[in-house]
């Protein structure tokens, strides 16, 4: 039996991918000839192969693509996305580099995100851990405050937001996504760090992205490995610019139209800056983005 159908990859292993049909079957598809990039999200063309496999035909024209680019390699984390929720603990901290690059790859690539601050119950450090997002806040990202371990809370504060939507778990190691995702999502049965540490495996626990469904079919939950490095090469410097909306304003003050709001006399972010409107911690990360996208350019052009 050979036939065409559309369906949506589900999970991607380097070379192969998983790809489920209307019907909710799944196909293990390969690519046919070129190197094809599917991502978890993408809609695409099988051609059917017996029962299990099919080639994958074609991507279908994407709505977004969340992505991460860095000198040694890049890589796709999930497409046709709706919401990012970027996955943070009290213990261990996180950093607030990461954080800042993950926002600004979401509003760039026009993703809603929002943070969720697990492992509330561990109140020695909470403070701290608020006190590191405050910045964030401050822009208007949602903060939802949880622990993935306690059913109620994670029902009542995080499923709401998650009804009709694709949404994926982005954050470093260790920050509790996977048991975020068992409690949402019990069959999912994905492997934690208990089971890591059990089976003497490496740092990362997660080692591949993968599409849930949860329970009712509410709306679908991408789990997916632990982050240490979120290179944003590939972003003009008008996306680096989107991913920071706390400059649109103040960029209308600017004097020269191709400002870089670095050096320029009568920048209008500058000043904010020195009235402290704008964050601090939050225009180095953007002169440091602009500084890698332009090292970046001259070596490669
Ligand atoms: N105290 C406490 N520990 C938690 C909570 N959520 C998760 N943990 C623990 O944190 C550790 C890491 O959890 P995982 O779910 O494996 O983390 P992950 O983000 O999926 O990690 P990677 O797959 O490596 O990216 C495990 O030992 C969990 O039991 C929580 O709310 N409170
Ligand atoms: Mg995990
Ligand atoms: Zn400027």
């Amino acid at each position: 039996m050979t036939d065409r159908a559309t369906g949506r990859v589900v999970a991607a292993h380097g070379r192969h991918c998983s790809v489920e049909l209307a019907d909710g079957t799944l196909l293990r598809c390969y690519p046919r000839g070129k190197k094809t990039d599917a991502a978890v999200g993408d809609q695409v063309e099988i051609l059917r192969q017996g029962t299990t496999e099919g080639a994958l035909e074609k991507i279908l024209p994407r709505r977004n693509l969340l992505y991460r680019s860095d000198e040694a390699r890049s890589k796709q984390f999930a497409a046709n996305v709706d919401q990012l929720l970027i996955v943070v603990a009290v213990v261990p901290p996180f950093s607030e580099d990461l954080l800042g690059r993950a926002l600004a790859g979401a509003w760039s690539a026009d993703i809603t995100p929002v943070i969720v601050l697990n492992k509330v119950d561990l109140v020695d450090g909470l403070a701290h851990a608020r006190a590191s997002l405050a910045p964030i806040i401050r822009l208007g990202v949602p903060v939802i405050e949880l622990c993935a371990k306690d059913y109620d809370q994670v029902h009542e504060r995080l499923l709401p937001l998650l009804a009709g939507k694709t949404s994926i778990l982005l954050g470093q190691s260790a920050m509790g996504k996977s048991t975020l995702l068992n409690m949402l999502i019990p069959d999912a049965l994905a492997a934690t760090r208990e089971h890591s540490v059990a089976l003497g495996a490496g740092r990362h626990t997660t080692t591949a992205t993968r599409l849930y469904h949860l329970p009712g079919n509410v709306g679908d939950l991408i789990d997916s490995p632990g982050f240490q490095a979120f290179g944003l090469l590939h972003l003009t410097h008008e996306e680096i610019q989107r991913g920071f909306p706390e400059f649109r304003a103040h960029i209308e003050q600017c004097r020269f139209y191709n400002c870089t709001h670095q050096h320029e006399p009568g920048c209008g972010i500058l000043a904010a800056l020195a009235r402290g409107e704008i964050d601090a911690a939050r225009h180095a990360l953007y002169v440091r983005l602009i500084h890698a996208h332009q090292a970046h350019e001259s070596h490669h052009g």
